[in-house]
Protein backbone atom coordinates (compact mmCIF):
# COMPACT_ATOMS: atom_id res chain seq x y z
CA UNK A 1 0.00 0.00 0.00
CA UNK A 2 0.71 3.53 0.43
CA UNK A 3 4.23 4.66 2.32
CA UNK A 4 4.65 8.16 1.64
CA UNK A 5 0.73 8.87 1.71
CA UNK A 6 -2.09 8.17 3.80
CA UNK A 7 -5.29 7.87 1.85
CA UNK A 8 -8.70 8.15 3.79
CA UNK A 9 -12.28 8.69 2.63
CA UNK A 10 -14.62 10.62 5.36
CA UNK A 11 -18.25 11.84 4.45
CA UNK A 12 -17.36 11.41 0.98
CA UNK A 13 -14.27 13.20 0.90
CA UNK A 14 -11.24 11.78 0.30
CA UNK A 15 -7.94 13.21 2.06
CA UNK A 16 -4.78 12.66 0.35
CA UNK A 17 -1.93 13.53 3.25
CA UNK A 18 1.44 13.79 2.23
CA UNK A 19 3.40 12.22 4.86
CA UNK A 20 6.97 12.50 5.20
CA UNK A 21 7.16 15.01 7.93
CA UNK A 22 10.67 14.84 8.91
CA UNK A 23 11.49 16.01 5.56
CA UNK A 24 9.18 18.63 5.16
CA UNK A 25 7.02 16.50 3.05
CA UNK A 26 9.47 17.03 0.36
CA UNK A 27 8.51 14.70 -3.19
CA UNK A 28 10.32 11.48 -3.68
CA UNK A 29 9.41 9.41 -6.62
CA UNK A 30 7.57 6.78 -4.76
CA UNK A 31 5.58 10.05 -3.57
CA UNK A 32 4.89 11.18 -6.85
CA UNK A 33 3.62 7.76 -8.11
CA UNK A 34 1.44 7.30 -5.37
CA UNK A 35 -0.07 10.75 -5.68
CA UNK A 36 -1.22 9.94 -9.10
CA UNK A 37 -2.38 6.47 -7.69
CA UNK A 38 -4.45 8.14 -5.07
CA UNK A 39 -6.34 10.46 -7.28
CA UNK A 40 -7.25 7.88 -9.62
CA UNK A 41 -8.50 5.96 -7.04
CA UNK A 42 -10.60 8.58 -5.78
CA UNK A 43 -11.54 9.96 -8.97
CA UNK A 44 -12.79 6.15 -9.60
CA UNK A 45 -14.67 6.04 -6.18
CA UNK A 46 -18.58 7.17 -6.75
CA UNK A 47 -18.65 7.97 -2.65
CA UNK A 48 -15.96 10.18 -3.00
CA UNK A 49 -17.02 13.96 -4.11
CA UNK A 50 -14.20 16.03 -3.20
CA UNK A 51 -10.93 15.68 -2.58
CA UNK A 52 -8.15 17.63 0.46
CA UNK A 53 -4.70 17.74 -0.43
CA UNK A 54 -2.69 18.30 3.00
CA UNK A 55 0.36 17.28 4.70
CA UNK A 56 1.63 15.96 7.30
CA UNK A 57 3.60 17.54 10.64
CA UNK A 58 4.79 21.23 9.90
CA UNK A 59 4.67 21.30 6.33
CA UNK A 60 2.35 20.81 3.22
CA UNK A 61 5.44 19.88 1.02
CA UNK A 62 9.17 21.51 0.28
CA UNK A 63 9.29 20.58 -2.76
CA UNK A 64 11.83 17.88 -4.56
CA UNK A 65 13.50 16.15 -1.55
CA UNK A 66 17.35 17.95 -2.50
CA UNK A 67 18.81 15.32 0.07
CA UNK A 68 17.83 12.83 -2.97
CA UNK A 69 19.43 15.15 -5.80
CA UNK A 70 22.64 16.65 -3.84
CA UNK A 71 25.61 15.93 -5.76
CA UNK A 72 23.92 13.71 -8.38
CA UNK A 73 24.08 14.59 -11.87
CA UNK A 74 20.48 15.16 -12.67
CA UNK A 75 18.74 15.38 -16.10
CA UNK A 76 16.40 17.89 -15.32
CA UNK A 77 14.25 17.51 -17.86
CA UNK A 78 13.61 14.02 -17.91
CA UNK A 79 13.11 14.36 -14.61
CA UNK A 80 10.17 16.69 -14.54
CA UNK A 81 9.07 14.79 -17.85
CA UNK A 82 8.88 11.51 -15.86
CA UNK A 83 8.18 12.15 -12.56
CA UNK A 84 6.50 15.68 -11.81
CA UNK A 85 4.30 16.58 -14.96
CA UNK A 86 2.03 12.99 -14.61
CA UNK A 87 1.89 13.96 -11.36
CA UNK A 88 0.29 17.85 -12.00
CA UNK A 89 -1.55 16.75 -14.87
CA UNK A 90 -3.06 13.82 -13.18
CA UNK A 91 -4.71 16.66 -10.82
CA UNK A 92 -6.53 18.49 -14.08
CA UNK A 93 -7.22 14.85 -15.18
CA UNK A 94 -9.48 14.12 -12.18
CA UNK A 95 -13.32 15.68 -12.45
CA UNK A 96 -13.77 16.34 -8.92
CA UNK A 97 -13.12 19.37 -6.90
CA UNK A 98 -9.57 19.40 -5.60
CA UNK A 99 -8.53 21.90 -2.20
CA UNK A 100 -4.94 21.77 -0.95
CA UNK A 101 -5.09 22.44 2.51
CA UNK A 102 -1.63 24.31 3.25
CA UNK A 103 -1.40 23.52 6.61
CA UNK A 104 2.01 24.91 6.91
CA UNK A 105 4.70 25.64 4.22
CA UNK A 106 4.61 25.27 0.92
CA UNK A 107 8.00 25.79 -1.09
CA UNK A 108 9.17 25.25 -4.66
CA UNK A 109 7.26 22.48 -6.42
CA UNK A 110 5.17 21.93 -2.87
CA UNK A 111 3.66 25.11 -4.11
CA UNK A 112 3.18 24.71 -7.70
CA UNK A 113 0.99 21.89 -6.45
CA UNK A 114 -1.01 23.52 -4.60
CA UNK A 115 -1.77 25.79 -7.45
CA UNK A 116 -2.41 22.63 -9.18
CA UNK A 117 -5.37 22.32 -7.17
CA UNK A 118 -8.84 23.98 -7.72
CA UNK A 119 -9.20 25.43 -4.31
CA UNK A 120 -6.67 26.35 -1.75
CA UNK A 121 -7.06 26.83 1.81
CA UNK A 122 -4.35 28.36 4.02
CA UNK A 123 -3.51 27.95 7.87
CA UNK A 124 -3.10 31.71 9.47
CA UNK A 125 0.67 30.28 10.53
CA UNK A 126 1.56 28.74 6.68
CA UNK A 127 3.26 30.38 4.25
CA UNK A 128 3.89 29.76 0.67
CA UNK A 129 7.38 30.51 -1.06
CA UNK A 130 8.73 30.41 -4.72
CA UNK A 131 11.71 28.83 -3.48
CA UNK A 132 13.11 27.72 -7.51
CA UNK A 133 15.07 31.17 -7.97
CA UNK A 134 16.71 30.39 -4.72
CA UNK A 135 18.78 27.84 -6.17
CA UNK A 136 18.66 29.05 -9.36
CA UNK A 137 15.76 27.43 -10.85
CA UNK A 138 12.34 28.33 -12.89
CA UNK A 139 9.14 27.23 -11.48
CA UNK A 140 8.21 24.00 -12.57
CA UNK A 141 5.24 21.61 -12.09
CA UNK A 142 3.09 23.72 -13.59
CA UNK A 143 4.73 26.95 -12.08
CA UNK A 144 4.90 29.25 -14.65
CA UNK A 145 1.31 28.17 -16.03
CA UNK A 146 -0.99 28.50 -13.15
CA UNK A 147 0.56 31.58 -10.85
CA UNK A 148 0.46 34.19 -13.52
CA UNK A 149 -3.09 33.35 -14.15
CA UNK A 150 -4.38 33.08 -10.27
CA UNK A 151 -2.66 35.98 -9.27
CA UNK A 152 -1.63 38.03 -12.35
CA UNK A 153 2.01 37.71 -14.61
CA UNK A 154 3.28 40.88 -12.57
CA UNK A 155 2.52 39.63 -9.53
CA UNK A 156 4.04 35.83 -10.42
CA UNK A 157 6.86 37.73 -11.76
CA UNK A 158 7.72 39.30 -8.89
CA UNK A 159 7.01 36.21 -6.57
CA UNK A 160 9.27 34.09 -8.77
CA UNK A 161 11.88 36.10 -9.27
CA UNK A 162 12.08 36.95 -5.90
CA UNK A 163 11.69 33.81 -4.42
CA UNK A 164 10.34 35.24 -0.71
CA UNK A 165 8.03 34.18 1.52
CA UNK A 166 4.63 34.89 1.04
CA UNK A 167 2.60 35.05 4.33
CA UNK A 168 -1.55 33.65 4.46
CA UNK A 169 -2.77 36.77 4.58
CA UNK A 170 -0.53 37.82 1.99
CA UNK A 171 -2.09 34.74 -0.23
CA UNK A 172 -5.33 35.99 0.23
CA UNK A 173 -4.76 39.31 0.09
CA UNK A 174 -3.63 38.46 -3.61
CA UNK A 175 -5.82 35.73 -4.43
CA UNK A 176 -3.44 33.23 -4.43
CA UNK A 177 -5.79 31.25 -1.67
CA UNK A 178 -9.52 31.23 -1.21
CA UNK A 179 -10.02 30.88 2.72
CA UNK A 180 -7.32 31.83 5.62
CA UNK A 181 -8.10 29.50 8.46
CA UNK A 182 -7.07 29.47 12.45
CA UNK A 183 -3.86 27.38 13.12
CA UNK A 184 -5.87 25.67 15.79
CA UNK A 185 -8.56 23.97 14.09
CA UNK A 186 -7.34 24.48 10.99
CA UNK A 187 -7.26 21.07 9.55
CA UNK A 188 -11.48 20.54 11.00
CA UNK A 189 -12.28 23.66 9.01
CA UNK A 190 -10.54 22.37 5.94
CA UNK A 191 -12.50 19.43 6.73
CA UNK A 192 -15.63 21.15 6.68
CA UNK A 193 -15.21 23.17 3.59
CA UNK A 194 -14.39 20.02 1.37
CA UNK A 195 -17.52 18.83 2.80
CA UNK A 196 -19.67 21.19 1.77
CA UNK A 197 -17.84 20.77 -1.79
CA UNK A 198 -18.75 17.15 -1.57
CA UNK A 199 -21.95 17.88 -0.82
CA UNK A 200 -22.72 19.68 -3.86
CA UNK A 201 -23.80 18.55 -7.76
CA UNK A 202 -20.21 16.75 -8.10
CA UNK A 203 -20.98 16.06 -12.24
CA UNK A 204 -21.42 19.63 -12.78
CA UNK A 205 -18.38 20.80 -10.82
CA UNK A 206 -16.82 18.62 -12.76
CA UNK A 207 -17.67 20.13 -15.64
CA UNK A 208 -17.48 23.85 -14.17
CA UNK A 209 -13.26 22.11 -13.73
CA UNK A 210 -13.02 21.35 -17.32
CA UNK A 211 -14.59 23.81 -19.14
CA UNK A 212 -12.85 26.48 -17.19
CA UNK A 213 -9.12 25.24 -17.53
CA UNK A 214 -10.17 24.62 -21.13
CA UNK A 215 -11.37 27.82 -21.37
CA UNK A 216 -7.94 28.71 -20.68
CA UNK A 217 -6.47 27.36 -23.69
CA UNK A 218 -9.28 28.70 -26.35
CA UNK A 219 -10.94 31.77 -27.90
CA UNK A 220 -14.74 32.85 -26.96
CA UNK A 221 -16.17 31.30 -30.31
CA UNK A 222 -14.48 27.75 -29.08
CA UNK A 223 -15.65 28.50 -25.36
CA UNK A 224 -18.91 29.17 -26.20
CA UNK A 225 -19.61 25.94 -27.72
CA UNK A 226 -17.46 24.13 -25.46
CA UNK A 227 -19.96 25.40 -22.39
CA UNK A 228 -23.07 24.41 -25.02
CA UNK A 229 -21.53 21.16 -25.17
CA UNK A 230 -20.94 20.99 -21.36
CA UNK A 231 -24.25 21.86 -20.36
CA UNK A 232 -25.81 19.24 -22.74
CA UNK A 233 -24.39 16.87 -20.16
CA UNK A 234 -25.18 18.78 -16.71
CA UNK A 235 -29.10 19.21 -17.88
CA UNK A 236 -28.83 15.59 -17.86
CA UNK A 237 -27.97 14.92 -14.55
CA UNK A 238 -30.13 13.87 -11.74
CA UNK A 239 -28.54 17.26 -9.59
CA UNK A 240 -29.78 19.10 -12.16
CA UNK A 241 -33.41 17.89 -11.77
CA UNK A 242 -33.11 17.69 -8.11
CA UNK A 243 -31.89 21.83 -8.18
CA UNK A 244 -34.48 22.97 -10.32
CA UNK A 245 -37.58 20.59 -8.57
CA UNK A 246 -36.16 21.75 -5.16
CA UNK A 247 -36.32 25.85 -6.57
CA UNK A 248 -39.82 25.11 -7.60
CA UNK A 249 -40.99 23.29 -4.70
CA UNK A 250 -38.85 26.09 -1.92
CA UNK A 251 -36.82 23.92 -0.53
CA UNK A 252 -33.06 23.37 0.23
CA UNK A 253 -31.71 20.67 -2.53
CA UNK A 254 -30.17 17.23 -1.80
CA UNK A 255 -27.62 16.51 -4.29
CA UNK A 256 -26.49 13.25 -4.59
CA UNK A 257 -23.72 13.52 -7.40
CA UNK A 258 -24.94 11.85 -9.74
O1 LIG B 1 16.27 18.16 -9.25
C1 LIG B 1 15.53 19.11 -9.04
O2 LIG B 1 15.73 19.84 -8.06
C2 LIG B 1 14.37 19.38 -9.99
C3 LIG B 1 13.09 19.53 -9.31
C4 LIG B 1 12.66 20.71 -8.86
C5 LIG B 1 11.41 20.85 -8.08
C6 LIG B 1 11.59 21.71 -6.85
O3 LIG B 1 10.76 21.64 -6.00
S1 LIG B 1 12.96 22.71 -6.73
C7 LIG B 1 12.73 23.48 -5.13
C8 LIG B 1 13.16 22.57 -4.01
N1 LIG B 1 12.77 23.10 -2.72
C9 LIG B 1 13.43 24.10 -2.13
O4 LIG B 1 14.38 24.65 -2.63
C10 LIG B 1 12.94 24.46 -0.73
C11 LIG B 1 14.05 24.20 0.28
N2 LIG B 1 13.59 24.46 1.61
C12 LIG B 1 13.43 25.69 2.09
O5 LIG B 1 13.62 26.70 1.42
C13 LIG B 1 13.02 25.79 3.52
O6 LIG B 1 13.38 24.61 4.19
C14 LIG B 1 11.51 26.03 3.71
C15 LIG B 1 11.14 27.43 3.19
C16 LIG B 1 10.67 24.99 2.98
C17 LIG B 1 11.14 25.94 5.21
O7 LIG B 1 12.02 26.79 5.94
P1 LIG B 1 12.09 26.63 7.54
O8 LIG B 1 13.07 27.66 8.01
O9 LIG B 1 10.70 26.67 8.08
O10 LIG B 1 12.61 25.15 7.81
P2 LIG B 1 14.08 24.56 7.60
O11 LIG B 1 14.80 24.54 8.89
O12 LIG B 1 14.76 25.18 6.45
O13 LIG B 1 13.73 23.03 7.16
C18 LIG B 1 13.17 22.12 8.12
C19 LIG B 1 13.66 20.73 7.80
O14 LIG B 1 13.17 20.28 6.55
C20 LIG B 1 15.20 20.71 7.68
O15 LIG B 1 15.64 19.44 8.14
P3 LIG B 1 16.41 19.27 9.55
O16 LIG B 1 17.58 20.20 9.50
O17 LIG B 1 15.39 19.70 10.57
O18 LIG B 1 16.76 17.83 9.60
C21 LIG B 1 15.39 20.83 6.18
O19 LIG B 1 16.61 20.32 5.76
C22 LIG B 1 14.24 19.97 5.67
N3 LIG B 1 13.87 20.35 4.31
C23 LIG B 1 13.26 21.46 3.94
N4 LIG B 1 13.12 21.48 2.62
C24 LIG B 1 13.66 20.33 2.16
C25 LIG B 1 14.14 19.59 3.24
N5 LIG B 1 14.73 18.41 3.09
C26 LIG B 1 14.86 17.94 1.82
N6 LIG B 1 14.41 18.61 0.73
C27 LIG B 1 13.81 19.79 0.85
N7 LIG B 1 13.34 20.42 -0.24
Amino acid sequence: MFQTITYEVTDRVAVITMNRPDKFNAFTERMHKEIIEALKQAQKDQDVRCILFTGAGRAFNAGQDLGDVIGQEVDFGGFLRERYNPMVLQFQKTEKPIVAAINGVAAGAGMSVALACDLRVISEKASLVNAFVNIGLVPDSGGCYFLPRIVGLGKALELAMLGEKITADEAYRIGLVNQVFPAEDFAEQALAYARKLASLPTKGIGLIKRTMYKGLQMDLEQTLEYEAYAQEIAGKTADYEEGVTAFIEKRAPFFTGQ
